[in-house]
């Protein structure tokens, strides 16, 4: 998969994409990000890359010229890339995109800055314009990491096991149950008993119950959405209980 960036600021690419998991990817050339000045590609004296709004207001727009040109250079070459600008106007970015998005085999993600970036760019160029949520930026290129991020782990190889990714997919949108780690007791905090019985049903049920609830109580748009069974019922009555039990035990 080719993520082909255009930004004002590539170098601010370098740290995210070059640690860890996504490192590693490009190492064994699973991804390959191609890093692209936007301000290679303003033709001008001044290289210039923004300019004042038509009709007057705050700040400046990202000019359109060296933004299509740089599209369309790239647009030339194999594979065909899919050009989404990354914009807080934009689709929200969620995991059903995410996995489309892993299926293309080439990306163009154009991040703006200063305002934004004159619509015409938006309206003409792009295939796909997405938000990574509900705040601002400063710009584009955190919402492009996240975007590369989010898709990579995607691509069949990244992660070790491909198990993690095809449970995700199939399941419904479900925040996951908490895990822990030795030692067993932590500054007095003790990790929840059944997890040490291995008796593997029981803990199977209690994180299905730990999902379910922490899902109901912190994400209730998520909730809302699920279709539980007569078993889940009964997983969520008892991790309520428990729950409840906790709270009396601290307040004696
Ligand atoms: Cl894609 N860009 C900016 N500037 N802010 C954002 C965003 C994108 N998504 C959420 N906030």
């Amino acid at each position: 998969m080719i993520f082909d960036i255009l930004s004002l600021f590539p170098q601010m690419f370098a740290s995210p994409l070059g640690e860890s998991i996504l490192g590693k990817a490009m190492e064994r050339g699973l991804i390959e990000t191609r890093l692209h000045n936007i301000r290679d590609f303003a033709f001008d004296k001044h290289q210039m890359t923004d300019d004042r709004p038509f009709g007057g207001g705050e700040g400046m727009v990202m000019k359109p010229e060296p933004i299509v040109e740089a599209v369309e250079f790239l647009r030339k070459t194999r594979p065909t890339p899919l050009v989404v600008l990354l914009t807080p106007q934009g689709r929200l970015f969620n995991q059903r995109i995410a996995r489309s998005l892993a299926r293309v085999p080439r990306l163009i993600l154009i991040c703006g800055r200063y305002e934004g970036v004159d619509e015409r760019v938006a309206e003409h160029f792009t295939d796909e314009q997405l938000s990574i949520g509900d705040y601002v930026l400063t710009g584009g290129e955190l919402a492009a990491m996240v975007v590369v991020d989010a898709v990579s782990r995607l691509i069949p190889g990244v992660l070790g096991n491909s198990a993690s990714t095809d449970e995700e997919s199939f399941t419904e949108p479900l925040l996951e149950y908490p895990q822990y780690t030795r030692p067993q007791e932590f500054r007095g905090y003790r990790v929840p008993e059944i997890l040490l019985s291995g008796h593997h049903e029981a803990i199977k049920r209690w994180r299905r119950g730990q999902a379910l609830i922490r899902t109901r109580t912190r994400r209730p748009d998520l909730f809302a959405r699920m279709t539980l069974t007569p078993e889940d019922e009964e997983l969520l009555r008892q991790a309520s209980d428990e729950w409840r039990g906790r709270l009396w035990k601290e307040s004696e």
